[in-house]
Formats: structure tokens, C-alpha cells, sequence
């Protein structure tokens, strides 16, 4: 076998840098049909005369984080091998319930740890109900300031040994908490729009830092919303882990939670053990995918 192995961590577009043995390379993709990113481990030729790599193949992935694009039933890579998603959020721009349910469903789906990080505790140490709720049904929970230097220690310790995910609306502080934790890694951090105390889009590329060969952080750009494009053949159910725990009392095994009766899910909804806000985004996501599946495969 020619060429030699690598590890993608930067992905632009079709471009990207890839770093082999201490050393990094800018690449293309040979053909079009290879859609590298960022946590890909590849194979790749050097071209005689030329300072950009040519990469070959990507190794099996052992995971990727995917979303669905809104004209295609077919999912975006994000990013691949990934071992834990970290949830950022912050008191401004206050939490989307939703979009960490999202977040959280899918760790669960891709087999990752997932991980709540509530940053810029100087705005407020309480994290917001949504996000003590989800830490209620045993998600770590780290509450850190990058401003202040709080809670980066308990940060640390829970990324060591970790390939992971930085996710999160915009302004939250994703690149801010990779610059604490490896300084000099020069990652560029945007400030809040002063109208809407929204981010401002600062991020535009998946990057990976490294503090060692086996802890690895991504950087990606904020998102408003996110609909992962999952894994074939798993049951959205076994992403809410207190759903998934109920559903062994449905009387179907296949059981949608919606108006099948006997419905342990739905018994529990009634009667209050189960919260409506977390059931609430369930249906919400298996609607939305329910309509993506309509859409054709498209590009
Ligand atoms: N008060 C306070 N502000 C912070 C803290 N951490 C980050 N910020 C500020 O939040 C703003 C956004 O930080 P970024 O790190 O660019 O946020 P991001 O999540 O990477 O945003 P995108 O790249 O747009 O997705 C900047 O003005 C930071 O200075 C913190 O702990 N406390
Ligand atoms: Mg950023
Ligand atoms: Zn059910």
C-alpha cells in the first residue's frame, strides 16, 4: 500500500490540513466524491513538487456527527471519531432547550459521552432550568467562567483522553474555552451583537487542538438549530435516555410513544413523572425527520 496515514484537523470546504508524524500538510481530496473532515483519519501521497497533500482514502470511521440540510434527506458530516460532544451555554445567549436536547439525543446515538459546560459563570453561577434538567438525569455538568479562570480545572479533567466536540449557539464561548485550556492555540473569539446580545458567527471552519496525543477538542461555528442526520436503523427513543428507560413497559416493542395504546411513555407524561418539555422535543424531532425522509436525496 503507497502513501501514508493521517489525522484531518481542519476541514474548509474542500480543503484542509491534515497532520502526520509532528508535521502538517495542506490537502485536497482526490476526486469528488471524497467528502473529508475534520477527526478523519486518512491516507494520502505527497505530490512531487507540490506543498499540498493528496489524500486517498479515509479510514472507517468510528462515528460521525452529521446534520440534515434542509433541502436533502441526506446528512452533512460535521465531524468524525469523536468520543464525547460538549454542550456549551451560557447565561447570554441564553439556552435553546431544543437545540441541547438535540445535542444531547445524538451523543447518546452516536454512543459518545455528553457533556454540559454552563461558561461565563460571572453572568450568573445558576445554570438555566433547562440545562439542570438535563444534568438531573445524569449528564456532567462542569460551570466555568473563561473570563474569570473558574471551573477550567474540572474542564480539563473531564475532555483528558477525549476526542471532543465543542457545540453551541453562537457567543457562547466555545473558541473562548479552547484558548484557556491550551493557550496560544490562537483560536479567534467574536463578541455579542450589541442589538441582540446574539454571536456574531466567529467561528467558520471545524478546527481540532490537541494537548497531547490522546485529548483532542474541535472547535465548530455556532448554530440556531441543528436536526442530526442519524444513524440507520436506531430508534430515536434510545436518545432520551428517561424515554428509553420507560419504553421497556410499552405494550408494543416498537412503540412510537405517540397514540399507541398501552404506552408506558405516555402514562408517565400523565402522570408527571416524565417532563413534558423533554417529551415535547422528542415529537418534535421525530416530526422533523419524518419530513426530511419526504425530501429527495438531492447533491
Ligand atoms: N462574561 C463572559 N464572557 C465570555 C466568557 N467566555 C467568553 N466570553 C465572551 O463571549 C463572546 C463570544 O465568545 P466566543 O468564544 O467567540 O464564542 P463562540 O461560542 O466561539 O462563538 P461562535 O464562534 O460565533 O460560534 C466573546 O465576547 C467572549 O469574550 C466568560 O466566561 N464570561
Ligand atoms: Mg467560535
Ligand atoms: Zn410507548
Amino acid at each position: 500500500m503507497t502513501g501514508r496515514t493521517g489525522l484531518v484537523v481542519a476541514a474548509y470546504g474542500r480543503r484542509g490540513l491534515l497532520e502526520a508524524d509532528g508535521t502538517r500538510w495542506p490537502f485536497i481530496p482526490k476526486g469528488r466524491g471524497l467528502r473529508v473532515v475534520c477527526g478523519d483519519r486518512v491516507r494520502f501521497e505527497a505530490r512531487p513538487g507540490s506543498e499540498v497533500a493528496l489524500v486517498t482514502r479515509i479510514e472507517p470511521r468510528s462515528n460521525a456527527l452529521a446534520r440534515l440540510q434542509e433541502d436533502s434527506r441526506r446528512g452533512e458530516v460535521i465531524a468524525a471519531n469523536i468520543t464525547q460532544l460538549v454542550a456549551v451555554c451560557a447565561p447570554l445567549p441564553a439556552p435553546e432547550p431544543l437545540l441541547l436536547d438535540r445535542h444531547a439525543c445524538t451523543a447518546e446515538l452516536l454512543g459518545c459521552r455528553f457533556l454540559l459546560a454552563w461558561n461565563k459563570s460571572d453572568l450568573g453561577d445558576q445554570p438555566a432550568s433547562s440545562v439542570a434538567e438535563l444534568a438531573g438525569l445524569g449528564y456532567p455538568l462542569v460551570v466555568a467562567s473563561t473570563r474569570e479562570g473558574c471551573g477550567l480545572d474540572e474542564l480539563a479533567r473531564q475532555l483528558a483522553g477525549q476526542t471532543s466536540v465543542l457545540v453551541g449557539q453562537s457567543g457562547v464561548g466555545k473558541s473562548s474555552i479552547i484558548n484557556a485550556l491550551f493557550p496560544g492555540a490562537g483560536a479567534t473569539v467574536g463578541g455579542l451583537s450589541t442589538g441582540t446580545a446574539m454571536g456574531t458567527h466567529t467561528t467558520t471552519a471545524v478546527l481540532m487542538y490537541a494537548s497531547d496525543s490522546t485529548t483532542r477538542l474541535l472547535d465548530t461555528p455556532g448554530v440556531r438549530d441543528f436536526t442530526p442526520a442519524l444513524p440507520g436503523g436506531q430508534r430515536l427513543d434510545q436518545g432520551f435516555r428517561e424515554m428509553y428507560a420507560l419504553a421497556a413497559g410499552c405494550r408494543f416493542g416498537d412503540c412510537r410513544h405517540l397514540h399507541e395504546p398501552g404506552c408506558a411513555v405516555k402514562a408517565a407524561l400523565a402522570g408527571g413523572q416524565l417532563s413534558a418539555r423533554r417529551y415535547d422535543s422528542y415529537c418534535r424531532l421525530l416530526a422533523a425527520l419524518a419530513t426530511a425522509a419526504q425530501r429527495p436525496v438531492g447533491r
